[in-house]
């Protein structure tokens, strides 16, 4: 009964979504940036596609700063050596100052859209060097004055750093760490600050509500302002920048704890990639739609609790149709540009949460998936190659594809005993293909390991990935994972066959035991890029950073 009188509530709301329909007019909707004004700034992105029609309404209507999405970035503005095209970065930053808005300069250093000349092909480091200082300086003094901060560098720390207190370890290995060393972090730092003193310098980096990451972010930025204590009358790095691309599983206390964190380093933090996906194929359900306004309106409550430290509040797409993740839904504003849930939760939280509380709660419930329950039974092969070691085994079907392709899949059958777990993957209609760099775009198996259950939405320290490709070639997440790590393959035409030895790291294992587990085959296509994706239970393709979708592995004794 409840539940029906919410949804006559709600139903103007409910009109629409990602795919589309009418709904609440925005121009009669009240301001986003208005009502934030006593706040922090509220930011959104512009590319050449919004600078005309509604879409430039709404970013006059509901914001106050914009961000270039692809525009700034090295390979559009720098893409031959010395040869500078400012056209379409000037063409958005003129056009937003004319309209009132500020703009926030994105990105300078980066590991993609860059060009390779910068910092690959067997640049020197003396000639990387000067290639990073000569792209900061001449791009920050080209738009000086007009932009009032930067993302000076971007996503520089990796996804799970081995060892957080030493930030320099959990560098990312990208090309401008490779060609300069961990001190590329301060020299780009530097450059910016000379060409501008007054515009304010941000690091940027997304999946900072993991607490590892987060405290190599902080470890970094603690590091760097130390050391660099009076730069121009400041602190070498003004400010923090939490991407904050979420999800349905995202929990905002966690983003709480990061934001604390950061705080406490006396930076600015803004919040500059926010987007909350929640739904698949372009598609969202109207129960979606309510959830995500939830995560919204939770978001901004906390957002508004730190406000005092919070420089703005940047969303990433006017909406969904034109989002980086258009499949998933993940704005403020539908196909139709009509305001969705998600911005009136947004707009007045505690308003949204009061009216859709026990709505919410009962959406929340249903949402919460059984993880799928498979045995491990006690065993300890004789080696790797001995496959009939496995047949006292259940096999694991690993045929849930993520993406659209139907290509490889197989099984899985796990052994165990106190010390590892033992796992045979049978793969079917495989390319055979490892031509691509990324490990994960090659032909291969990933097998994701939550030792306590703990279900985090982030890794911690008994979790870990393993792949391995058909050729045998194994990658690990943490890299601290590979430690006695052992694996074998066989290969015959379009089917191969993996075996994992992966010792426990945190457990000594016993019969009636639970541990998160599943395992995933990539397939390539013979083109060499990733074509199909299948898993046994974690749908939500975000298991290398997140296992709390993970199923469970129980270890049995037969
Ligand atoms: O939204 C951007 C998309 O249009 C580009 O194709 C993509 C290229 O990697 O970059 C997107 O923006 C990214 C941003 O610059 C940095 N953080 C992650 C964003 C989403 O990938």
């Amino acid at each position: 009964m409840l539940k029906k009188v919410i949804l006559c509530l709600l139903a103007p709301l409910l009109i629409g979504g990602c795919a589309s329909g009418k709904g609440v007019d925005v121009q009669k909707t009240q301001s986003l940036k208005e009502a934030y004004a006593d706040y922090f700034l509220i930011g959104n992105i512009a590319s050449g596609v919004d600078m005309d029609d509604l879409r430039y309404d709404i970013l006059t209507t509901h914001h106050n700063i914009v961000t270039a999405e692809n525009a700034m970035k090295p390979q559009y503005l720098q893409g031959t050596k010395g040869v500078f095209t400012f056209g379409d970065a000037d063409a958005i930053v003129d056009k937003a100052l004319s309209r009132g808005l500020k703009v926030h300069g994105h990105t300078l250093a980066w590991h993609q859209q860059s060009p390779a000349w910068m910092n690959s092909e067997g640049v020197s480091r003396e000639t990387a060097v000067s290639n990073l200082i000569t792209h900061a300086k001449t791009v920050v003094e080209h738009f000086k004055g007009r932009v009032v901060s930067w993302d000076v560098l971007n996503e520089a720390i990796s996804d799970n750093p081995p060892n957080s207190e030493d930030w320099r370890t959990g560098l990312r290995q990208s090309p401008w760490f490779k060609a300069i060393g961990a001190d590329y972090v301060e020299i780009v730092f530097k450059a910016a600050r000379e060409a501008d003193p007054k515009a304010k310098l941000y690091y940027n980096d997304y999946n900072l509500d993991n607490p590892s990451k987060a405290a190599a972010v902080y470890n970094m930025v603690k590091d760097i302002n130390e050391r660099n204590p009076d730069v121009d009358g400041r602190p070498l790095i003004d400010g923090i920048g939490m991407q904050g691309h979420y999800n349905s599983r995202t929990n905002p206390a966690n983003v709480e704890n990061s934001l604390q964190r950061f705080i406490s380093l006396g930076v600015e933090v803004s919040i500059t990639e926010l987007d909350v996906q929640y739904g698949e194929a372009g598609k969202q359900t109207d129960e979606q739609k309510i959830a995500q306004g939830l995560v919204y309106a939770e978001l901004f409550n906390v957002f508004k609790k730190y406000a005092e430290y919070i420089g703005r509040v940047t969303m990433w797409g006017i909406d969904d149709s034109s989002s980086w993740r258009k499949q998933a839904c993940p704005t403020m504003f539908n196909d139709t540009l009509r305001p969705k849930p998600a911005f009136f939760g947004a707009l007045d939280t505690d308003k949204f949460i009061a009216e859709n509380k026990a709505f919410i709660e009962e959406i929340r419930e249903k949402e919460k998936k059984e993880a799928k329950q498979a045995d491990a039974v006690y065993g300890t092969p004789s080696g790797l190659a001995d496959v009939s070691a496995w047949s006292q085994a259940p096999a694991i079907p690993i045929d849930n594809y993520l993406m659209a392709w139907q290509g490889a899949y197989g099984a899985a059958r796990v052994l165990w005993d106190e010390s590892s777990l033992y796992v045979l993957v049978n793969v079917n209609n495989a390319e055979m293909n490892k031509a691509n760099l990324n490990a994960y775009e090659q032909d291969s198996v990933e097998i994701f390991i939550d030792e306590n259950n703990g279900k985090t939405p982030y890794y911690e320290k008994d979790d870990a990935q393993y792949r391995v490709n058909f050729d045998n070639e194994a990658t690990f997440n943490p890299s601290s994972a590979a430690e006695g790590f052992e694996s074998w393959t066989s290969v015959s035409e379009r089917s191969y066959t993996v075996s994992l030895k992966i010792p426990f790291r945190t457990i000594t294992a016993k019969e009636g035991g639970v541990i998160g587990f599943d395992a995933q085959i990539n397939g390539a296509s013979a083109q060499g890029a990733r074509q199909s994706v299948a898993i046994w239970n974690d749908l939500s393709g975000g298991s290398y950073q997140d296992p709390s979708g993970l199923g469970v592995l129980k270890l049995t004794k037969r």
